[in-house]
């Protein structure tokens, strides 16, 4: 890993992939089949890139059944407790209408409900995260959302989707799974098929067919954020042990070959210790092929002359994943001000929060930290105002809003107002 100088130029971004224009079309076209024939188009195109002929595809009950069996009763409760873990700290995300109450009887308020339908796309192969299931259907279901449906392709060895998949959404509380992929997958929770109801929102990752078909149908129907890949940056000071640092940036470069893992410190001492260490521990991972690759693209590590200087670091980056490795942690988060999780000491590993502690891990990535946040049940909610105006306020600002209207050409607006005034109704107009 390369020991660098800070300079202006701080940036991660990765580009997302936009795809090719044959990719394009393919997503364009796969949606307008699935629009048309629904079903059959669906089928069709799963038997095509998955390669496997599906008549029914909607998971029953049996199947669930049968992936509870498969998993150790260890893994199940282990699913279960994180799953309390991520409900209890999404309950307290929760917001209430709200309504103001004015002496003359005037009331305004903003009324909170939560989307009827949400879809969750769960990709397959090595991004089958069960972790993920749960990061997504969790936040919908304190929400309120009453019907929440995940589709997911299947395993080309197996004909399934995992059973760890199956169970944690069934432990969630996913309403339908359908076994199905890909923009066809996207396409039918937007339009809706014979056997699928189409819903209001799609969340979740997926790959580049699935991100296209995503954007494709956004307007028709909400979608979350499109991530890009996962990141980590690591504040730390002398204080921070360099094995543990080092375990940390590997952590997140074995997601993925474009992940980004940066270190910024002001001990010259940890940054070389830190630099040979990941060497080192990268040598025995199982995913070796994807982390130094990322390593060797998106690792960094930057030496400033001081920690305040090195928050300004991490605040230009904005990192997906922050972790405080100082001796005082809790005494820098005031100053920091743009990440999109934060986790603060050594026995708060970015792991941590991935799989247990209780906040989302569906976080923004390549620097939009500056201006999103993680996925939450605001996502899964939404608002409306609320206008009750007494006789008495609206007579005392009737000519006031008319006079507005008039201001901007429209006089069928002012006219609406004037017509509910005293002396407009004596006169009968
Ligand atoms: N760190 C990933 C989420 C994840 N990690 C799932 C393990 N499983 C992006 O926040
Ligand atoms: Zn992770």
């Amino acid at each position: 890993m390369d020991i660098l100088k800070v300079t202006n130029d701080l940036s991660i971004k990765r580009s997302i992939d936009g795809g090719t224009e044959e990719q394009r079309q393919t997503v364009k076209e796969i949606i307008a089949a699935v629009r048309q024939e629904g079903d059959q188009a669906v089928i069709r195109y799963t038997q095509k890139f998955d390669g496997i002929l599906l008549d029914d595809y909607q998971v029953k009950a049996a199947e669930i059944d049968q992936a509870y069996k498969e998993l150790s009763k260890e893994t199940i409760s282990i699913i279960k407790e994180a799953a309390e873990n991520i409900r209890n700290y999404h309950m307290k995300q929760l917001q209430n209408s709200w309504m103001t109450t004015e002496v003359d009887g005037t009331l305004l308020g903003q009324k909170i409900t939560p989307l009827d339908s949400v879809g969750v796309y769960v990709p397959g192969g090595k991004a089958a995260y069960p972790s993920s299931v749960l990061m997504n259907v969790l936040p919908a279901k304190v929400a309120g959302v009453e019907r929440i449906v995940m589709v997911s392709p299947v395993e080309r060895k197996t004909g399934k989707i995992p059973a760890a998949v199956l169970v944690a959404a069934n432990i969630a509380g996913v309403t339908d799974i359908y076994k199905v992929g890909g923009a066809q997958a996207v396409a039918a929770l937007a339009y809706g098929t014979e056997t699928i109801t189409p819903v209001d929102k799609i969340t979740g990752p997926g790959n580049i067919y699935v991100a296209l078909a995503k954007r494709e149908v956004y307007g028709e129907v909400d979608i979350d954020m499109i991530a890009g890949p996962s990141e980590i940056a690591i504040l730390a000071d002398d204080s921070a042990i360099p094995t543990e640092v080092a375990a940390d940036l590997l952590s997140q470069a074995e997601h993925d070959e474009m992940a980004c893992s940066i270190l910024v410190t002001n001990s010259e001492q940890l940054a070389n210790e830190v630099a040979i260490e990941v060497e080192e521990q990268l040598a025995t991972l199982p995913k070796y092929d994807i982390a130094s690759q990322s390593i060797q693209q998106f690792g960094r590590i930057y030496v400033t002359e001081t920690i305040e200087e090195s928050i300004a670091v991490i605040n230009t980056i904005a990192p997906e994943h922050l972790e405080v490795l100082t001796v005082n942690p809790l005494s820098l988060l005031g100053a920091i001000r743009h990440a999109g999780a934060i986790f603060l000491g050594r026995y708060s590993p970015e792991p941590v929060g991935d799989y247990f502690a209780g906040p989302n891990h569906v976080l923004p990535t390549n620097g939009t930290a500056r201006f999103s946040s993680p996925l939450n049940v605001d996502d899964f909610r939404k608002k409306s105002s609320i206008i009750y105006y007494s006789e008495s306020r609206f007579t005392a600002n009737a000519e006031k809003i008319a006079s507005f209207a008039r201001l901007e050409g429209l006089e069928a607006h002012a006219r609406s107002i004037e017509k509910r005034l005293q002396s407009e109704r004596k006169e009968g107009k």
